[in-house]
């Protein structure tokens, strides 16, 4: 025992530099499932600079304990963004500190990710702890209060790591996918490369002009996407839907391969199924997540605003201090009471905040609901609809048209439902898996709908109330739920990007015969679809959207970032994700799910894509302040 502290107390410094490295092998290792000597090599550079300086600064009787903290500091950043790589598939940036606050709410799912393996990154802290309680009373204190030794090696050490670092990071600064960014230049590096890039952009947005980026937009899209700018006339189904009352539903985690499925002869979405079948919904069987680091409430954005979310910060932190013209924004204006329902905390990802960004009137969160202990989100969806359609009722009474939407709650994960709300029955191989959970969360939330539309017939306000439902974003954790354990067990084609990105997108107008259709789309694309059945003309109104009207399109593009790399997009055969670039990235057939060898002549969607990501935080953050 007093050899290992003898040889700590030597020299704190390298025993501290071979501890990290060899948790640094580790991270990439949990993370990227691969070691390589070169990227290391930008590792041991960025922890360089940081053990120089506290070499330094400290003096030496208070190197010991001062390298272990920073080691132990180091080691829970590893351990985190361990936890955080294995729930979200990227590595995070200094930005999801902002998101710390909601950790306490979703436990459940947190701890989910947390692997017993991971806490290996700290067991060389243990054995240091318990090695210096037990030896510190033996220990001669001779180390007095001298400064810092040999400060002119550490001071060169610390100029080269820092040149080295630099390279490293000028190098791989313009790689657009993140993944491959941090991989090459480490979790260190790449906190600075993110921080000076969002520093160059934020710069070159002070000067920019909202003017130039509308028409950069309008040039990009007429340029290549926009087939219906070239058409004569007004587009199809414009104002189809005029005056109409509009419910939006955002389904929490519902993944479309939910819709339509049987398990031992029931179906799990009845409600569902019936409004694609028998009411002439239009069902859009393609369309994509787009969420990014706001999650759910990212989701809410999107289908509000038609703007993608930067993918660096929750929208809703970011951009609710803006007036964006929403929706609800531009509803109001035309005389539309717009409510917002949600059973949790309006603060809760400081949505109060972002509902007055949306333009939302008036929002309902957890005082306004009687709490039936449904999850850890609070209420059950059937008293989220309960609450709501009294609302909408007086509105109706009161001869006003609204727009409402609905933030569903209780298919969120861990998908546990309470005995006494079940209503299905799950095959006994599903029994205590998350799949099985997860089939009785979502049928339950397919049911708690079918009240709200029963209530809205029996009370004859049907048949003016357009109804748009959505889902915000996968449920399925790929390592609970492996893709053969899921094909099997549900008798369907998966896998766990297209199957597990794919979230269902109906649309009920009343009076109108939908249809479905395999039209691709995302999440910004409800926006300008919904306008266009309003009889809303955005660019009348000056207002840009990124996505697509998908009752008038034959050809989309959209992307996707946070969840895959920035840079990847699906369109109407494929689903790309890039490399470094575009030539070593990879493709899959949208259909079969199997790769596509030359994807060469999707270029210009790349390109185009990457453009208007770029134009839409353009566009987003001259928003004006409210
Ligand atoms: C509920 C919601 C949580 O308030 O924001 O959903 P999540 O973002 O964890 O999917
Ligand atoms: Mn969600």
């Amino acid at each position: 025992m007093n050899a290992i502290t003898n040889v700590y107390r030597q020299s704190p410094f390298w025993a501290t530099f071979i501890l990290i490295m060899l948790k640094m092998v580790l991270f990439r290792q949990f993370n990227f499932g691969t070691i390589q000597i070169d990227r290391l090599l930008a590792d041991a550079a960025a922890v360089l600079v940081i053990l120089c300086v506290i070499e330094l600064i400290t003096t030496r009787r208070w190197k010991p304990p001062v390298f272990g903290v920073l080691n132990g500091l180091l080691s829970l950043i590893l351990f985190a963004c361990t936890v955080y790589f294995s729930f979200f598939g990227s590595v995070p940036t200094y930005s999801a500190l902002h998101g710390l606050d909601q950790v306490g709410q979703v436990k459940d799912s947190v701890e989910s990710a947390i692997s017993i393996k991971f806490f290996v990154f700290f067991l060389d802290l243990i054995v240091l702890l318990v090695v210096s309680l037990v030896t510190i009373r033996s220990s001669n204190r001779k180390n007095g209060n001298n400064a810092a030794g040999k400060p002119l090696y550490v001071g060169i050490a610390l100029i080269v790591a820092i040149g080295a670092s630099f390279l490293y990071i000028r190098q791989d600064m313009d790689i657009s996918n993140e993944l491959v960014q941090a991989e090459r230049l480490g979790v260190l590096n790449y906190q600075v490369a993110t921080a000076i890039n969002e520093r160059k952009e934020n710069e070159a947005i002070k000067n920019g002009d909202p003017d130039k980026t509308a028409e950069e937009l309008a040039a990009l899209v007429n340029g290549q996407y926009n087939e219906e700018a070239t058409e004569a006339g007004t587009p199809k189904l414009f104002g189809a839907a005029k005056g109409k009352n509009v419910i939006v539903i955002q389904l929490e985690s519902f993944q479309d391969i939910m819709v339509g499925l049987k398990v031992d002869g029931q179906e799990v979405t009845p409600v569902l199924n019936d409004l694609i079948a028998n009411q002439n919904s239009f069902y859009f069987t393609n369309v994509f997540q787009q969420i990014g680091q706001g999650n759910t409430s990212d989701a809410e954005w999107n289908v509000n605003t038609g703007i993608y979310p930067t993918g660096t910060e929750a929208m809703s932190k970011g951009y609710g201090d803006r007036a964006v013209p929403a929706l609800p924004r531009l509803l109001s204006e035309e005389g539309y009471v717009t409510n917002t329902f949600h059973v949790n905390d309006v603060t809760f990802w400081d949505r109060n905040k972002m509902y007055p960004a949306l333009g939302f009137d008036k929002y309902y969160d957890r005082p306004y609901f009687n709490d039936d202990k449904f999850n850890a989100l609070g209420a059950s969806d059937e008293e989220m609809y309960r609450v709501g359609f009294q609302e909408l009722l007086k509105h109706h009474k009161e001869g006003k048209p609204f727009y409402a939407q609905f933030v569903t709650t209780s298919s969120h994960h861990p998908f546990w439902v309470p005995e006494k709300f079940k209503h299905i029955e799950i095959p006994a191989s599903l029994e205590k898996k998350q799949l099985g959970y997860y089939i009785e969360a979502t049928n339950y939330t397919d049911y708690a709908l079918g009240l709200l539309i029963e209530d809205l017939k029996k009370n004859d306000m049907w048949d003016d109330t357009m109804l748009v439902v959505y889902g915000d974003h996968f449920g399925l954790q790929t390592k609970e739920n492996p893709i053969e354990f899921v094909e099997e067990e549900l008798g369907i084609k998966y896998d766990d990007r297209i199957g597990r990105f794919n979230v269902p997108f109906l649309v009920h107008v009343p009076g109108v015969k939908g249809e479905s259709s395999k039209q691709v789309g995302g999440q910004v694309d409800v926006m300008p679809t919904v306008a266009n059945l309003l009889g809303l003309d955005l660019k009348g109104k000056g207002v840009s959207v990124f996505g697509k009207d998908l009752m008038n399109t034959t050809k989309n593009v959209i992307g996707m970032r946070y969840y895959l790399p920035t840079g990847s997009f699906f369109n109407d055969d494929i689903m790309f994700i890039p490399g470094k670039g575009f030539d070593d990235g990879t493709a899959y057939d949208i259909e079969t799910m199997e790769p596509v060898a030359d994807f060469s002549k999707y270029r210009a969607d790349y390109d185009y894509i990457l453009n208007l990501m770029k134009l839409s935080d353009e566009y987003v953050k001259l928003l004006p302040k409210r």
